[in-house]
């Protein structure tokens, strides 16, 4: 019968185990939960509002862990966790603001199959890069839903453009997490194999997409941190937030996670 175990601190706070017990106590399998990292993140939020005198907040973190299973992790995978927080530390940032106004190696495009133009970003970054722009990416032959391709950057104070095409959001369970976390990924693979450094990114596929915030951020922060962690030749990571309600729950999101 599953057991839950207590925590302590929020932010060495791990995705929950189900823990198998025979009758006599003994554990016999533990299962991760990995599939309830967006609960562990809920959680913390919950917690640091709670912290904060929220009383509402407080009931509902109660409620959470009487129905989730969560544990604490030991010092030592605490530790190791650290260390990585500190990389992502390091060399990542969320900002609000404007992406074609970027002064790094690259900005990504948040584009369409046609790598055409459009409106949202992907409009505000081809006007700023000027017609150069477009002829060269009518060169491309598109571009797969989940893929990227890398044009110059023309007039942007950016020397490359990457364009990746997000999924559109289609309720969650046409695969919509895998496109959207190859969008990240195979956008810094490109930065990688062009000795680009420094990047920047908006939040793919949550405007006229309309991928939800919540969901769309943890698969950016996540999928951005675990390339960070096994790529020491990117020194830095921007994401641009649009509104001011995209910054809070990035933010928000990268101080549950990091
Ligand atoms: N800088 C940073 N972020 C921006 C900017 C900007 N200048 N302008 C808009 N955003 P969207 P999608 C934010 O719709 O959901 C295009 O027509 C915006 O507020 O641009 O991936 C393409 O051609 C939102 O948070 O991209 C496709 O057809 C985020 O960028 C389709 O839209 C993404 O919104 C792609 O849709």
């Amino acid at each position: 019968m599953p057991i839950a175990g207590q925590e302590v601190n929020p932010m060495k706070l791990k995705p929950a185990y189900i823990t198998i017990e025979d009758e006599d106590g003994n554990i016999i399998e533990r299962i991760p939960m990995t599939a309830a990292d967006d609960d562990w993140i809920r959680a913390g939020r919950l917690r640091k509002k709670a912290e904060a005198g929220d009383k509402e907040a407080a009931k509902k973190l109660k409620e959470m862990e009487n129905t989730q299973m969560m544990e604490v992790v030991d010092d030592e995978q605490a530790d190791e966790s650290e260390k990585s927080q500190d990389n992502m530390k390091s060399n990542f940032q969320i900002i609000k603001g404007d992406i074609t106004t970027q002064q790094l190696d690259a900005i990504v495009n948040a584009a369409n199959n046609s790598l055409l133009g459009g409106g949202g970003v992907d409009g505000a970054i081809h006007r700023a890069a000027g017609k150069e722009l477009i002829e060269e990416c009518k060169t491309l032959n598109g571009c797969e839903t989940g893929q990227a391709k890398i044009t110059k950057g023309y007039k942007l104070p950016a020397k490359y453009v990457i364009h990746t095409v997000g999924p559109v959001w289609r309720g969650g369970d046409k695969n919509e997490e895998k496109l959207l976390e190859g969008c990240y990924r195979n956008s810094l693979k490109l930065a990688v194999e062009h000795n680009i450094k420094t990047i920047a990114f908006p939040s793919i596929s949550t405007g006229v997409y309309g991928y939800p915030i919540e969901k769309a951020s943890i698969v950016a922060l996540k999928t951005i941190h675990d390339f960070l962690e096994q790529h020491e030749s990117i020194k830095k990571v921007v994401i641009v937030c649009f509104s001011q309600n995209d910054y809070d729950v990035y933010r928000d999101n990268l101080d549950m996670l990091v």
